[in-house]
């Protein structure tokens, strides 16, 4: 790939989450964010090379671990942000949290974080924008956990029957909380269950953004065809614990897997891509990292700042 301003653009909006959360880990044990976190530290790649291939009107839709989909797909960090405050300047008003992310100014169609509970949801709009001609699709990020609920199997079955213009992406980080994917799916790969509903379905590396990125154009072309839907799994790690700022105690996961994952890590890949290439240097990424922290300071500042909702009952925020 040689267009240099895109493996840039790739570079820092990895790197700008990174640091965004690497900030929320660091602060959340002031006790100010009250909500539940569940970090997206070493999964950066997925949504940055899905999302960068995404327009304004189509949907992002996700789920617990929502915060790079949000930003990948131009949410406003000072919103985020102040939502993980439970302030009113939050995009869900200061009522939702790290799970329940929501911005229709971007076309972020929610987070939700019961397993798979999204999926039907996505479907739902990629129905509707089909059902009214629009020029628009819903892409929508699960974890591995979701292969296990039912509601993905009827999704699947329901896209491909109307052949929705819908990218199925399963972020498959090995595990649900502590259980591994080899004990629970022990048997097949996700992407090969896919493809019994009849659908494209591929299995990538999401640590290596540019070929999430490739990928993704690929499925994108052919769901702009109105052939239907595309499932892409794309293989990558989670740093720190489940839920929380925190790493995990030592032993939990093999130390093995872990370095082997660390080496793979996904910002420091494409960090070296960039300088081995030419394509950019020290000095440059250095600038990048100077203006992603002073726009990290002022969010959080303005989180800060920002007052909480009002006690009274308020339905504003609330879908009827
Ligand atoms: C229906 C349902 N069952 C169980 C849970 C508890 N739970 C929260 S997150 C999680 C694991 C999710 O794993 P995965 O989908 O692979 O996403 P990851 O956390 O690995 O990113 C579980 C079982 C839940 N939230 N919803
Ligand atoms: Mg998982």
């Amino acid at each position: 790939m040689k267009d240099t301003k895109l493996l840039k653009n790739l570079y820092y909006q990895m790197l700008r989450i990174r640091m965004v959360e690497e900030e929320i880990a660091d602060r959340y044990k002031e006790g100010q964010m009250r909500c539940p976190t569940h970090l997206y530290i070493g999964q950066e790649g997925v949504a940055c090379g899905v999302c960068a291939n995404l327009r304004q009107q189509d949907t992002v839709v996700s789920y617990h671990r929502s915060h790079g989909h949000y930003l990948a797909k131009g949410g406003n960090l000072k919103k985020m942000i102040a939502e993980l405050y439970g302030k009113v300047t939050g995009c869900s008003g200061g009522r939702g949290g790290s799970q329940h992310l929501i911005d229709l100014s971007v076309n972020f169609g929610g987070a939700i974080p019961i397993v798979g509970e999204t999926i039907p949801l996505a479907a739902g709009m990629a129905w509707a924008s089909k059902m009214k001609k629009e020029d628009a699709l819903t892409a929508v990020f699960f974890g591995d956990a979701a292969v296990e609920e039912g509601v993905l199997a009827e999704s699947l079955n329901f896209a491909s029957l109307k052949k929705l213009p819908i990218l199925f992406v399963c972020e498959n980080n090995l595990y649900s909380i502590c259980t591994p994917l080899v004990f629970r799916q022990p048997d097949r790969p996700i992407y090969a269950f896919a493809s019994a509903f009849s659908m494209p379905a591929y299995q990538g590396d999401g640590n290596k953004v540019i070929e999430v990125y490739q990928m993704t154009k690929k499925a994108i072309e052919y769901i702009k065809e109105g052939k239907g839907p595309v499932f892409l799994e794309f293989l990558t790690y989670r740093y720190r614990e489940h839920c929380g700022p925190n790493f995990e105690p030592e032993g939990w996961r093999p130390k093995r897997e872990f370095d082997y994952w660390l080496k793979k890590d996904p910002v420091l890949t494409m960090e070296k891509h960039l300088i081995v290439n030419k394509l950019s240097g020290r000095q440059e990424m250095e600038k990048m990292k100077r203006e992603i922290k002073k726009e990290i300071k002022e969010a959080f500042d303005f989180a800060r700042k920002s007052p909480f909702p009002k006690n009274n009952p308020n339905i504003s925020q609330v879908y009827a």
